[in-house]
């Protein structure tokens, strides 16, 4: 076993089984599956969800209001559970093998976050005979349809081994019980056919219409079966190693007319595998001498971004990967203000996949500014078709700043990635939508100066609901403006024509947009020498942390949101979040007054939060703030800090801690165009090391006594360390 990448659970502990089964899940960014065990419970297993789940396959419902107004999203979006196809019943001399029937030894189960498989074995007893137990299994990272399972049943003891292995059709969404929507439930595809020969089964969706085909490919001949909801194959012997490779295919991501079946072996599958994320850990990979347990974390926390975040164009990701059914599968700003950045920076191709997803879904987000009456693009707060699915508008729609969010990620990849072609079409079709809608919706008021005022917003602190002129929501609108005018500059003459022609630009919009950023209000408090959150905040009076009850937070469960928003405090990161994207901006001294100010103010209720901290706090040389916010979040779900793990895990704070050692400790920033790095070394730590791509070159940075950089691939590239130019080529 590889020291410091693997999770490991010796011994059951039926109290960390729920947990377990989201920390230990395998997916691919297609195929999710919690770690439930394949050879059932006999047992009344109360905590568990068995969750099996396609990235984009979802059900609706028309959403219930107590009270609905006009541009409310009339339909839910809610991912499926699927037919779950790992199933196996194992019998030994007739008896039922399982961790509830026998006796238990030698239990072990395997995260091998270097390689991307699973494994748990165990040594069941019971009158005599004995059996060893192993299972291992991985959601393929080359074959996005394929998850794939080898069973081994070993006798220690003589003794008659049967294996049943089968799909499972009856399988239901949890989400409506742990969101009381019981009257809309259940969730749950129907049965359209049965394939006998081929093993498979075809469902629908019931609202959706959907349609799913689970697939099974065994490499033993079995005795085929058919029997209530299942369908499957039994298998005889006296020692059996059995693979199971299950197949997915869904009508939200191809033609199933047009399938092309192709079934490939175990073996085949993890040597695909395994080569995948040895070219992922060799991009990507951050090392820590000194903590053990923190480098794992950070491991395991590359390990589930990677394995959550859909590949395909086609998909996001959820905030809770594939994992579970928390906030039901839904993508986020999260994406691209959170995940996206480590992507670019590791695997930028995944970077661009998932702005393609945006750019996929671009006539949905006009439809919406159509609905909202702007011009434009209106993005999304939650999805996954691509359609607004928040059903609370005062801190889910109302967060325009989503639109910006996607534009300064369009940006970012371009700085990043140089890749022209992407801007060409997607990158500037975006932005230009986008910078419509800003126009469009904000105002030059009179009363601030003739300044262009977007008012009617939530920025991203949550706490603070419908407010004028958030810090956050305008600065990134201003750089939506200016870049979407830069990107059209970009473009030749006659592809620029071409865009002018298909999205109807006047040649007097631009300047128009610039007007507006040039003319961008920005609240300025002069007794105070800061910028307010929005232009209300500084007249609310402050929440009193310090003398809150401990049992009252999170403030949410415990306080109507209207005795939130009256006060001045913030759930999350929001002007703190600004000034680290446009550091470039702000001189150190302002940096400071302002975190000193909003930290004081920030409660950190969401997990999108601890990280924006550290990273601001180890610019101005805050290390001990910087370290213990950064380790309030490395271990976030490995630990079940905030004991919800079992909903999912918190896909942002994964990709936070990524940020915290690049961006935070390793002093990484763009500034024009250029790649700077300001590393310092945190006291517990012997050294450290990440790797990175900048246009292009890959190379690893080790922070030890001294900076080292080593060249990997690529062209070659200058960077700035400590303000000086160093050039790393082969
Ligand atoms: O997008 C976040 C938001 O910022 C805080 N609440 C949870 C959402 C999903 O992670």
């Amino acid at each position: 076993m590889n020291k410091n990448w693997c999770v490991v659970e010796s011994g059951y502990d039926v109290n960390n089984h729920y947990k377990n089964e989201t920390i230990f899940a395998v997916s691919n960014g297609f195929i999710g599956s919690r770690a439930t065990f394949e050879e059932g419970y006999d047992g009344d297993m109360d905590k568990t969800i068995e969750g099996n789940f396609i990235n984009g396959f979802y059900e609706s419902e028309v959403i219930k209001y107590g009270e609905k107004g006009y541009g409310f999203p009339d339909v839910s979006q809610t991912m499926l559970n699927v037919p779950n196809a790992k199933g196996f019943e194992i019998y030994i001399n007739h008896e039922r093998c399982n961790i509830f029937t026998g006796n238990i030894t030698d239990y072990k189960r395997v995260l091998d976050l270097k390689r991307g498989l699973v494994t748990r074995s165990y040594i069941w007893s019971k009158n005599a005979l004995s059996v060893y137990v192993e299972i291992e299994k991985f959601a393929s990272m080359t074959h996005k349809n394929k998850l794939a399972l080898r069973l081994k049943v070993k006798p220690i003891t003589p003794c008659e081994v049967k294996v049943i292995s089968f799909i499972e059709s009856k399988v239901q969404n949890d989400t409506p019980r742990t969101n009381a929507r019981i009257d809309y439930g259940p969730y749950e595809p129907v049965l359209l056919e049965v394939k006998r020969n081929r093993l498979e089964m075809i469902h629908r969706t019931k609202h959706t219409g959907f349609d799913l085909i689970t697939h099974l490919h065994h490499s033993l001949e079995g005795e085929y079966f058919e029997e209530d909801d299942r369908i499957g194959e039994i298998f005889y012997g006296h020692e059996i190693t059995l693979d199971k490779v299950i197949s997915y295919h869904a009508s939200t991501d191809e033609d199933l007319s047009k399938l092309n079946r192709k079934d490939f072996s175990y073996d085949e599958l993890k040597q695909a595998h395994l080569s995948y994320y040895q070219d992922f850990w060799n991009h990507a990979d951050v090392s820590i001498e000194g903590d053990d347990d923190l480098q794992i974390g950070m491991r395991f926390n590359m390990f589930h971004l990677l394995q959550a975040t859909g590949r395909d164009g086609k998909t996001s990701v959820g905030a809770k990967g594939l994992t579970g059914e928390g906030y039901e599968g839904h993508a986020f700003w999260d994406t691209e203000m959170y995940a996206l950045p480590f992507f670019l920076y590791t695997k930028p191709e995944i970077a661009k996949s998932l702005l393609e997803f945006r750019y996929h879904t671009l006539d949905q987000a006009r439809d919406r500014a159509k609905v909202m009456a702007v011009d434009g693009a209106l993005y999304p707060w939650r999805t996954i078709n691509g359609e607004e699915a928040s059903p609370y508008f005062p801190a889910g729609t109302a967060q325009y700043h989503i639109n910006a969010d996607i534009a300064f990620a369009v940006w970012r990849y371009f700085e990043v990635t140089g890749d022209m072609d992407f801007m060409k079409i997607m990158g500037t079709e975006i932005l230009v939508e986008t910078a419509r809608f800003w126009f469009s919706y904000g105002d030059y008021i009179d009363t601030k100066d003739g300044k262009f005022c977007i008012n009617g917003v939530t920025g991203p602190d949550e706490y603070t609901a419908i407010v004028n002129n958030n810090f956050y929501t305008n600065s990134l609108a201003k750089e939506n403006l200016i870049n979407a005018c830069k990107s059209l500059d970009l473009l030749a003459e006659e592809e620029r024509t071409l865009l002018q022609n298909k999205l109807d630009i006047s040649e007097s919009e631009p300047s128009k947009w610039l007007h507006a950023a040039d003319n961008m209000y920005i609240g300025y408090n002069k007794e105070k020498g800061l910028y307010p959150q929005d232009d209300a905040f500084f007249d609310k009076a402050k929440w009193d942390i310090e003398n809150t009850p401990k049992e009252k937070f999170p403030l949410l469960d415990n306080y109507h949101p209207l005795m939130i928003y009256n006060k001045q405090v913030s759930k999350q990161a929001d002007i703190v979040l600004a000034i680290f994207l446009l550091e470039e901006k702000f001189d150190l001294e302002t940096i400071k007054k302002h975190y000193d100010y909003y930290e004081a103010v920030t409660v950190h209720e969401s997990s999108l939060s601890f990280c924006i901290h550290s990273i601001l706090a180890s610019h101005i040389g805050y290390h001990d703030q910087a370290y213990d916010y950064f380790m309030k979040s490395a271990r976030l779900d490995l630990d079940d800090v905030h004991n919800n793990t079992h909903a999912g895990i918190h896909m942002a704070n994964l990709a936070g801690t990524w940020m915290c050692i690049v961006n935070g400790f390793g002093g990484m920033k763009i500034k024009q165009g250029n790649l700077h790095l300001d590393p310092v070394l945190p006291e517990k730590w012997d050294a450290y090391a990440f790797t990175m791509s900048f246009k292009g070159t890959t190379f690893k940075v080790t922070v030890k006594d001294q900076v080292s950089f080593e060249y990997l691939e690529g062209p070659g590239l200058d960077v700035h360390l400590y303000g000086k130019k160093v050039r790393i080529e082969c």
